[in-house]
């Protein structure tokens, strides 16, 4: 008699659990990304899984593929736009071929520090380019980050403008950056980020460029002798939901990946923050000879590629750059 009144009992808590998430359907999100697990990504996505699993029951999950396992930023980006791939965290540079207005983050050295990063993302400049995400298919979810990108390389430390010189630097394929890196003196290849480690590796190319976490996380140390802190530009990376996908989603399916991605952003932003000043004393510890630049240096550095600006805004576009250079002057006190 007591056994069948709690099988009841559990019988009518089921009840109660399933209908409370019916109006989820059983769904499984494909999400890649370039990185590895253990970069600060891996944090961001473990938290969306757990708000997912939470507020939906465990009906809606992430399936996250790691190490461009299955495929770069940007042939998954444009999987997205074909609505054959739910998710990609990406960063925005191999993207402004899709949306030009993105090419605002690359201008070289334009970000100062992670304060005014957040300025931009976080505010109007963030909103217009998640406008213009969608009208190209793609939902941005959330800005996270991947970070002030610093230059690598197999041939000398590079402390003053001059020491660019000819070296042979992996691009992002982004035209601004590959302006950039022309004006500083080096010979600059487009690559694939998948590819980097291999041409590393074979002397094919001299050195890249990325954020200290992706550099460790991707092990680029292990075939990288110099880390040079030039901080030349900020990248977002943008958590992307395919449009066409999300259009069969209903109201609360679409809030709760929202919130889960927002959830997200917290976590995965402080991880990446406490992780770069760790990430390089560790590729110290590892053998890699690390130099500054001086606020001098940088300042001539970015005096060399000045023209990179004149050049380029008529294409991205004048209203993006004076969103992001409006954002950059509030937060700065202007
Ligand atoms: C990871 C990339 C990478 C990026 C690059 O997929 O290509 O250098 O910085 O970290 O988004």
């Amino acid at each position: 008699m007591f056994k069948r009144r709690t099988l009841a009992l559990a019988a009518a808590a089921l009840l109660v659990a399933t209908s409370s998430f019916a109006q989820f359907a059983d769904r499984t999100i494909k999400f890649t990304n370039g990185v590895n697990e253990d970069h600060p990504v891996g944090v961001g996505v473990k938290k969306m899984q757990e708000v997912l699993a939470a507020k939906t029951g465990g009906k809606m999950k992430i399936n996250a593929f790691w190490g461009g396992a299955a495929g770069g930023d940007l042939p998954a980006t444009q999987a997205l736009r074909a609505g054959t791939q739910e998710m990609v965290c990406t960063s925005s540079s191999p993207l402004v071929g899709i949306v030009k207005e993105l090419g605002a983050f690359d201008l070289p050295f334009l970000f100062a520090n992670e304060k005014e990063a957040d300025a931009v993302l976080d505010g109007p400049a963030g909103a217009y380019f998640n406008k213009k995400l969608e009208e190209a298919g793609l939902i941005n979810l959330a800005y996270w980050e991947n970070g002030f990108r610093n230059l690598t390389n197999s041939k000398r430390p590079v402390a003053k403008a001059e020491d660019f010189d000819g070296v042979k630097v992996r691009v992002m394929q982004n035209n601004i950056f590959l302006d950039t890196f022309k004006t500083l003196g080096t010979n600059a290849v487009p690559m694939a980020f998948g590819e980097v480690f291999t041409a590393l590796e074979t002397k094919t190319i001299d050195g890249q460029e990325n954020p200290f976490v992706t550099i460790e996380t991707s092990k680029f140390n292990e075939v990288q002798k110099y880390l040079s802190v030039t901080r030349h530009a900020y990248t977002p990376f943008l958590v992307l939901y395919s449009k066409k996908l999300w259009d069969q989603l209903n109201p609360q399916e679409q809030a709760v990946l929202r919130e889960a991605a927002m959830e997200g952003q917290k976590v995965q932003r402080a991880a990446n923050r406490s992780l770069n000043e760790k990430s390089l004393t560790s590729l110290k510890a590892k053998g890699m000879q690390v130099n500054e630049v001086s606020a001098a240096e940088q300042k001539r550095m970015f005096d060399k590629v000045k023209p990179v600006y004149d050049k380029n805004v008529p294409t991205i576009g004048a209203e993006p750059v004076k969103l992001v250079m409006d954002a950059l002057k509030k937060a700065r006190g202007g």
